[in-house]
């Protein structure tokens, strides 16, 4: 299959306003109560209207970990069919678009269990998924510029590029290439030397907290770890958070950020 993702400068027109979501990761329940703590309102099972018209932007990692990644997925689906948002991919999303595709991945990091979710779906929903997923851009510039989303964000001099480094640093971020004491690979924080005009707002690094730091702001707060499902409004710039039901899955990373906090 030929991979046609959106220019990142396709929608640069779209002013909104707009709901960003961070990593959902299969939490479907915290999905429909954050929706409905937004204002939109529920025509059908996956099918979300706001009366004002404001649009969704989910920022990747949608799948892995949580209970339910097809109710999510289709959700998503659903909203950009509609012209209703936008979604830029995650590192989970797309390894699971190189499972979709047949490819040879190990089923780690919460990956089994998408798996396993969506092999109790019909056939034909997997092959809509691999297209779905593979027409995810890596970033998005929208409102005119001053607003830029990513999974795990992007350097001033990298927006509107669309490149192999910039795709792999919009959905990991800057990481060492070392391994923690958890096994997990070693990140840095790419904001601390941002100096762009833009906003650029992202998910990825989950913490307790909305972290906000040199006009980067990080929604991801873990809710797949017990924590919360973060919207940030634009450009009110308000938070919008619901709690999660359960603790899904266990991170040693999640558990130090919190015994840090
Ligand atoms: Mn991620």
């Amino acid at each position: 299959m030929i991979r046609t993702p959106p220019d990142p400068r396709a929608f640069i027109d779209d002013s909104g306003p707009f709901d960003l979501i961070g990593d959902i990761h299969g939490c479907f329940d915290e999905l429909v109560s954050l929706l409905a703590r937004l204002g939109y309102d529920r025509r059908d099972v996956h099918d979300w209207h706001h009366p004002k018209g404001r649009r969704l932007v989910f920022l990747g990692d949608l799948v892995d970990r949580g209970p339910d990644s097809p109710a999510v997925l289709r959700t998503v689906m659903s909203t950009l069919a509609g012209g209703r948002g936008h979604c830029v991919v995650g590192n989970h999303d797309d390894k699971f678009r190189r499972w979709l595709a047949g490819r040879d991945v190990k089923l780690t990091h919460g990956l089994s269990e998408t798996v396993e979710q969506v092999q109790a779906e019909p056939v034909d929903f997997r092959r809509e998924l691999l297209a779905f997923i593979d027409t995810l851009p890596h970033h998005l510039i929208l409102d005119q510029g001053r607003l830029i989303v990513a999974h795990a964000g992007v350097q001033a001099d990298m927006h509107g590029e669309d490149s192999k480094r910039v795709r792999a640093f919009a959905m990991f971020g800057e990481v060492t290439g070392e391994r923690d004491a958890h096994g997990l690979p070693v990140r840095l924080d790419w904001a601390r030397n941002y100096a762009g005009e833009a906003t650029v707002v992202h998910g990825h690094i989950a913490e307790p907290d909305v972290r906000e730091r040199n006009n980067v702001i990080c929604v991801d707060t873990g809710c797949v770890f017990g924590g919360h499902l973060t919207a940030l409004r634009w450009p009110e710039r308000e938070r919008v958070q619901v709690p999660a039901q359960q603790t899904y899955y266990h991170s040693p990373r999640w558990a130090d950020d919190v015994a840090d906090d």
